[in-house]
């Protein structure tokens, strides 16, 4: 490709370009490739120096798949089912990355992306109904539709503790881990935070480190993923199991192939959960939560009861009845936020090195030039690994300038809760297309971002085969499906739970108290109601 003909750091007009997409994970590849056959000319805007996005930038010890790799993958290209082999039930991140760039090189992909840049503003005109960007690296860019697929989980946030620049030791947080190996042996490591990325952190870091120390602030459920290898005969049936398995994908609430059970926990006696529990309790990955009784996240009293037999397996592999008591959640319930799965992380916790800090007993001062101060000690340490999570689903959108119809700012828009039609569009911003934006649906990623894509690139062959040249969803649609948010929302336990799931991240101000921050419907109502947004002709956006 010839740079110069798309982008432009002078002031003469550069060419403009039918779609340019922000973003090469596994949404932004995959719209790159759907585009490219519509016809239309299309360039990719991508921070990294390479493909995978999520997979790229999330390098850290133990970084794996919590959904089956084979649930995982693209669905879209049956010959790419049977090309590729993942080695274990849940891949971990090289292999990933390895994947992400199989798919680049297999759909010649990286030839229309540019990497290393980074989107910083971009501003609809009204008259030439185009959208024009500014990158980082000053260069300019012209657009007739502007596709973000910048992912919900995005955006690393560092913790506010006094005191976070002054280490002089090694520090890093998770999603923006090094490139090259680091060692952990004979080191003195810190890992602050204990949701998904923490307890995945944790239980690899102990295998090697000379003496690991936890921070954690809560305490979060966690439960066996159960991972291991791929046999040649498990193989062989997964190859030749790809429409199966994708149809139950398909059909399950959130993507995954773990069917709820569909009674409710408090219609069935003790020994019938029991025997559920111990069952799903051995079972791989989410099938411990989606695999639950259909009441698992609405009543509470079954909620109680599950918590309560987690806990107790938590009290039995524990061996420090003390550290175990730290261990189990207090303030929430099982499955009422993201369900870290894990390998052997409660029983790290047994070895001589590995060291928990509850700092609801003891909270940290600061961070000092040589480690943590807490209210009870000073720590010192060589390494300090931050997996303090992210400014999720919105924060992607926060960081860049989008100006949209008069100027409007997305970022104002949704100072006060982003709202969206189905998380593709927002009113006032013609042309925008977001893969995964906020209140659509999230579930296994990879079949909601497939059929988001599917989704924009339907909108945008219609408008090509009807010469139409602006879509924007109107106020009354976005409001219509805001109604269908909150009403999925209703009697869901996790509404009373901080969480990145109801908005709160207390390290990015503005964001320290609960909203509505998600879609937290079905995958089959969700695509049920956007396929009839299609099939009726599009009558919710304003379409010219
Ligand atoms: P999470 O789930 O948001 O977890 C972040 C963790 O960091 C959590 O334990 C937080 O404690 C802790 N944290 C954050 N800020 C602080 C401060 N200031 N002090 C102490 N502890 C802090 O992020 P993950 O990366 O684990 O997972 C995000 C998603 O990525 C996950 O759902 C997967 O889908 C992949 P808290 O619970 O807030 O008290």
């Amino acid at each position: 490709m010839n740079q110069n003909q798309t982008t432009n750091s002078g002031s003469a007009p550069t060419q403009k370009l039918d779609v340019i997409i922000i973003g090469a994970g596994l949404g932004g590849m995959y719209q790159l490739f759907r585009v490219r056959e519509l016809g239309m000319s299309v360039r990719v805007i991508e921070a990294g120096s390479d493909v995978g996005g999520t997979w790229y930038w999330n390098r850290y010890p133990g970084a794996r798949f919590d959904s089956e790799s084979y649930s995982y993958g693209y669905s879209f290209s049956k010959e790419l089912l049977q090309e590729w082999e993942w080695t274990e039930h849940f891949a971990p991140q090289p292999e990933t990355l390895r994947y992400a760039g199989f798919v680049a090189d297999k759909f010649k992909l990286r030839q229309d992306i540019l990497f290393n840049r980074k989107l910083v503003s971009a501003e609809w005109n009204e008259t030439t109904r185009d959208w024009h960007l500014t990158l980082d690296t000053g260069e300019r860019m012209v657009a007739q539709f502007l596709i973000t697929a910048i992912g919900p989980l995005s955006v690393p946030t560092l913790p506010n503790i006094p005191g976070v620049k002054d280490y002089t030791g090694i520090a890093c947080h998770t999603a923006n881990w090094p490139h090259e190996p680091v060692s952990f042996a004979g080191k003195r490591v810190a890992v602050l935070g204990t949701g998904a990325t923490g307890i995945q952190t944790i239980q690899e870091v102990a295998k090697t480190v000379g003496h690991l120390t936890v921070f954690q602030r809560t305490a979060n459920w966690s439960a066996p993923l159960h991972n291991g290898l791929i046999t040649d005969e498990q193989q062989r049936t997964i190859k030749a199991s790809y429409a199966d398995i994708f149809k139950r994908c398909h059909e399950n609430v959130s993507g995954f192939l773990h069917n709820p059970d569909p009674r409710r926990g408090v219609d069935v006696s003790e020994q019938e959960r029991k025997e559920l529990w111990e069952k799903l309790y051995k079972e791989r990955g989410f099938s411990v939560s989606v695999g639950n009784f259909c009441d698992l996240l609405t009543s509470p009293q079954t909620n109680a009861w599950m918590s309560e037999f987690i806990a107790d397996k938590i009290r039995q592999r524990v061996k420090d009845p003390v550290t175990a008591e730290r261990l189990i959640p207090k303030s929430h319930g099982f499955g009422t936020r993201r369900l870290p799965l894990e390998s052997g992380y409660f029983e790290a916790y047994n070895q001589p090195n590995v060291e928990l800090v509850d700092l609801r007993e003891t909270p940290i001062e600061r961070i000092t030039a040589t480690g943590i101060k807490t209210t009870e000690r000073d720590f010192e340490f060589d390494m300090i690994i931050y997996a303090t999570g992210f400014d999720a689903l919105t924060g992607a959108y926060d960081q860049i300038d989008f100006r949209g119809i008069k100027g409007q700012s997305l970022k104002d828009q949704w100072a006060a809760g982003a709202k969206t039609f189905h998380g593709f569009q927002n009113a006032g911003f013609p042309n925008l297309l977001m893969i995964l934006g906020p209140m659509g649906a999230l579930g296994n990623i990879p079949r909601s971002l497939e059929y988001n894509v599917e989704w924009v690139s339907q909108l945008l062959a219609y408008m090509k085969t009807k010469k139409l040249s602006r879509v924007e969803a109107s106020a009354e649609s976005v409001e219509g499906w805001m109604d269908v948010v909150k009403a999925a929302s209703v009697g869901l336990l996790a509404n009373d739970v901080d969480s990145w799931m109801t908005g709160v991240n207390k390290n990015v101000e503005g964001k320290s108290v609960r909203v509505l921050a998600r879609y937290a419907g079905t995958g089959p109502e969700f695509r049920a109601r956007c396929d009839a947004v299609a099939a009726g002709g599009y009558a919710e956006l304003d379409l010219t």
